[in-house]
């Protein structure tokens, strides 16, 4: 069996050689990205056997992206290749520097994609066997793929509805503005497959843009009492995680503040944070281990340039992760 399946789309990224408008950059570095990816990425590195699902195209972009995510141990078997769409890949800017912890990105950067109509883009309920799934102890999953097309918001219908044998339904809301802007539906949406998974991560300032919901991680909770764990992530003061008791309909609130890091380059740090909490949950942590490990693992990714960072190493971590908490603030 396996510990993980992550199923997104992946890009080849190109990151700025100079800050700057777009307009004025004159070269990229290619890295790659792809929130899932990312996550799989990152729980192969802290000893998770991890497979990503995914499509890429019959292209030299998709071989780089297949040869990468496999060369940091994640089992790449069953991404499809399309012979006729693209890989997706996208530019971005730096954006001014972020101060904050797990924001998606920090400050206000440019990012543009060429994914439309890419091989991921589709994705659809065909392209995975939902029953082979059930070896799986972790399904992760995130809001992006929602946004690429109606095929792969269909495949996320899917994937969330209840099912007996289903494995742990992981869901990272990860709203992306524009996508969602040309894909011209509304983001709400992500509120209803939220509530058909068992784990989800939503920043605050995503639960008010993508939701319509303000008044902090209580009101985001009363707005998606069903995940066993809501994992409300709040930038720098931290993050919530709302667990709900056996047979009972009240939670244990749990806070845990983000470590001060020099940040180098935010996006990722979102994706770490949620390969921390998974394979700390994986191996049955408490919940304030997990949200630490989900800390310790976005901090690793705050700190290089691209969305991919070793995760620090488990000996380490783990001793960290159960500092008392004055230690650890
Ligand atoms: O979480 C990081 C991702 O946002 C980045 O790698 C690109 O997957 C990406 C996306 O769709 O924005």
């Amino acid at each position: 069996s396996t510990d993980a399946v992550c199923l997104g789309e992946s890009m080849v990224t190109f990151l700025p050689s100079q800050p700057g408008r777009l307009a004025d950059v004159p070269s990229f570095d290619r890295a790659i990205g792809g929130a899932e990816s990312n996550v799989a990425c990152a729980l192969a590195g802290s000893g998770c056997t991890v497979r990503w699902v995914s499509r890429v195209g019959a292209d030299g972009f998709g071989d780089h992206l297949v040869e990468t995510i496999a060369a940091h141990g994640v089992d790449v078997g069953l991404v499809g290749r399309d012979q006729v769409r693209p890989t997706g890949i996208y530019f971005r800017t730096e954006g001014e520097r972020p101060t904050t912890m797990d924001a998606p990105q920090g400050g206000v950067a440019e990012v543009v994609y060429y994914r439309s109509g890419s091989a991921a883009s589709a994705m659809s309920p065909r392209t995975v066997d939902v029953g082979a799934l059930d070896d799986t102890r972790v399904l992760h999953l995130s809001g992006i793929t929602a946004a690429l097309s109606g095929d792969c918001l269909e495949l996320m219908r899917v994937l969330t509805a209840p099912r007996a044998g289903r494995p742990l339904v992981s869901f990272d809301v990860n709203y992306r503005v524009g996508l969602w802007e040309r894909a011209g539906r509304d983001p709400a949406l992500l509120l209803g497959l939220a509530r058909g998974c068992d784990l989800v991560f939503v920043g605050e300032d995503e639960a008010a843009a993508a939701w319509g919901v303000t008044g902090g991680p209580a009101a985001v909770r009363a707005a998606s009492p069903e995940p066993g764990v809501l994992i409300v992530k709040q930038g720098e003061k931290g993050a919530t995680a709302f667990v709900r008791r056996d047979g009972e309909g009240t939670d244990v609130v749990v806070s845990v503040p983000a470590l001060r890091v020099d940040v180098v380059g935010a996006v990722g740090a979102g994706d770490g944070f949620a390969a921390g909490v998974i394979s700390a949950t994986l191996r049955g942590l408490p919940v304030r281990e997990r949200l630490r490990h989900g800390h310790l693992t976005a901090a690793a990714a705050l700190t290089v340039p691209g969305d991919l960072a070793e995760p620090p190493a488990r000996p380490l971590a783990d001793r960290l992760a159960a500092l008392d908490d004055e230690e650890w603030g």
